[in-house]
């Protein structure tokens, strides 16, 4: 029987007003969020979970500075200020998040040498990180997705999603985005092109 899930994506202090890569109003959405994992049949969520020195981190590149973009071996990296740092307190999910019913929690970022914002591949669009696999094993064929941030790990999961053959749809007023040079205008509409739902 095909079966749906919510993936609630870093729903993390660090991308918290307070916190090291704060999203604004990242806040808000908890209660709506709380109100979805309450509806759905099966939760998992996502956890940045960065070691110390990654290599997403501008404090690991001499003279770079958070929000500049280089070149890594697979492809254009933005460098962010330090977050999600393994085992800290940013990288607890917000406390006001009720994610007990959570099945699955999925852990990414935590490769030194490569980021990753979607919840199935890492940013060398190589590298899974199992999701699709465990979701299939389990008979999940339909994906809705909330979290931080909107046009990052939101996004490319969304992405990730359709490409992987799930249907997927992201429910905006449980999102909110980073908005780095227009970044959100252009990954919604690249989720629309690609057929995620918005809803
Ligand atoms: C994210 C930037 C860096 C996200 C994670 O959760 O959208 N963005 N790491
Ligand atoms: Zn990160």
């Amino acid at each position: 029987m095909a079966e749906d899930a919510l993936i609630v994506i870093d729903m993390q202090n660090d991308f918290c007003p307070g916190g090291a890569l704060a999203v604004e109003g990242g806040d808000e959405i908890v209660p709506v969020v709380n109100r979805l994992t309450e509806q759905a049949r099966h939760v998992i969520l996502t956890q940045d979970w960065h070691p110390p020195g990654h290599s997403s981190f501008a404090s690991s590149h001499p003279g770079k500075a958070p929000f500049e973009t280089i070149t890594m071996p697979y492809g254009e990296q933005t460098l962010w200020p330090d977050h999600c740092v393994q085992g800290s307190a940013g990288a607890d999910f917000h406390p006001g998040l009720r994610w007990t019913s959570a099945e699955l929690v999925v852990r990414k970022g935590f490769r030194t040498e490569v980021d990753s914002y979607s919840a199935f591949f890492e940013n060398d669009h190589k590298t899974p990180t199992g999701l699709a696999g465990y979701l299939r094993e389990r008979g999940i064929t339909k994906l809705r997705l909330c979290g931080l941030a909107t046009d990052y790990c939101v996004a490319f999961s969304a992405l990730d999603a359709v490409a992987q053959g799930f249907s997927a749809s992201v429910v905006l007023d449980a999102c909110r985005g980073i908005d780095l040079n227009g970044s959100l205008a252009a990954m919604m509409e690249r989720m629309r092109q690609a057929g995620v739902q918005i809803v």
